[in-house]
């Protein structure tokens, strides 16, 4: 039986038990579960960098403030064909497509990433997208071309959400996660660590993630990557141990889902890492690049997997592979929709404060 009525006071006490104690019970429901000794291996890709309207505070891919990163329009679907091949060659079972978008707008883009969604799917891996906002219908039009997942971050509690993005609420993503629900496509929801959240915050994101039902097939734990630029860029990086007791929390209030080690890999030891496997991570992001910052080289990480006797999962274990539908058989037709996503607009002090010495 799943426990999906969490308090944010039980999530608290079992966060803050005493290391071992912690790391035993983590370790003892991760076993019950899973095979401790398989981790799922996704790759990520950039189908559209940068250059997105939102305002969220962690994120060097929002226009409005001054970072490094190289923007790019649309991928062309032979490019992520290629970059799919590539993940397939070196152990990933999963492509993850992330586009810089608020949300989807139903069009030749769309349809363009739809392409991409067969043709990762024809060759038999799993697919995820993550593009935003998404309607019931597009949910369902994504579904019919054959995606496994789709990641929609709650990023942290709903108190704080206030404090990092200023441009939608946390009501939209909860939204978007109910409308992939109504399709046979599993859902990825988590969040970020680091980002100057109290450990309250922490649980309350576990108490809204939790309290799906059913909980998300996958929730990725990412520490901040502060980059320059943004409102976060200059947040002193989160401690492993802090990451440790995340993984670790999160397993237990979730005992079937993926605990994916996402963001921040860059700045663990392989000692840190294992910590967070054997606390119940079992996914990590593979590819010497997230979707802008950088990620351990693959073979660093084969070589870890091999030091700690850890096996890439297959594809399609945890549930089958979906079916292409091709586009002229499609049910699900554009409907043009202009959902009213919330712009709450309010004033959030850093991210005003980042924007300002953008234009200087
Ligand atoms: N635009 C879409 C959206 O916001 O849902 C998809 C792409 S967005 C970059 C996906 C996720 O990346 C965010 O929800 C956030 O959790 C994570 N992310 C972005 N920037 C990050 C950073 N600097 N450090 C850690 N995670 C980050
Ligand atoms: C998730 O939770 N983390 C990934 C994926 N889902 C899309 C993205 C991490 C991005 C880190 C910052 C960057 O590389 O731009
Ligand atoms: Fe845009 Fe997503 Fe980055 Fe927010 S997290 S600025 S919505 S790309």
């Amino acid at each position: 039986m799943i426990k999906h009525n969490w308090t944010k006071e039980e999530i608290l006490a079992i966060y803050n038990k005493p290391m071992m104690e912690l790391l035993y019970e983590a370790a003892s429901v991760h076993r019950e579960h899973h095979n401790p000794n398989q981790v799922q291996v996704s790759t990520l890709l950039s189908i559209k960098t940068g250059g997105c309207p939102e305002d969220c505070g962690y994120c060097p891919q929002a226009a409005r403030y001054h970072t490094d990163i190289e923007g790019n329009d649309l991928m062309s679907v032979p490019h992520v064909k290629a970059q799919a091949l590539r993940a397939k060659a070196s152990g990933s079972s999963r492509v993850c497509m992330g586009a810089a978008w608020r949300n989807v707008k139903d069009g030749e883009e769309f349809d363009q990433v739809l392409e991409m969604v067969r043709t990762i799917n024809k060759l038999d891996m799993e697919v995820c997208c993550t593009l935003g906002m998404i309607t019931e219908n597009q949910a369902q039009r994504l579904a019919e071309a054959g995606l496994y997942a789709y990641n929609h971050n709650l990023d942290t509690s709903e108190d704080y959400y206030k404090d990092v993005i200023s441009t939608r609420a946390y009501q939209d993503r909860l939204a978007t996660i109910g409308n992939v629900r109504k399709t046979n496509v599993t859902v990825c929801s988590g969040g970020i660590i680091g980002m100057g959240e109290a450990v309250e915050d922490r649980a309350g994101m576990l108490v809204a993630l939790a309290s799906l039902s059913p909980q998300p097939e996958s929730v990725p734990i990412n520490a901040l990557v502060p980059v320059e630029g943004t409102p976060m860029g200059e947040i002193e990086k989160v401690s492993i141990w802090e990451m440790i007791r995340m993984v670790a929390t999160t397993r237990i209030v979730m005992p079937q889902t993926q605990v994916r080690l996402s963001a921040g890999r860059t700045e663990m030891s392989r000692e840190g890492q294992a910590m967070c496997f054997f606390a119940g991570a079992n996914s990590i992001f593979a590819g010497d690049k997230l979707l802008t910052t950088p990620n351990p080289d693959v073979n660093e990480d084969m070589k870890m997997f091999e030091l700690l006797g850890l096996q890439p999962m297959k594809p399609f274990v945890k549930k089958a592979q979906p079916e292409t539908v091709e586009a002229q058989y499609s049910q699900y037709k554009e409907q043009g929709e202009k959902p009213k996503w919330t712009r709450p607009g309010h004033t959030i002090d850093r991210n005003e404060a980042a924007k300002a010495k953008a234009k200087l």
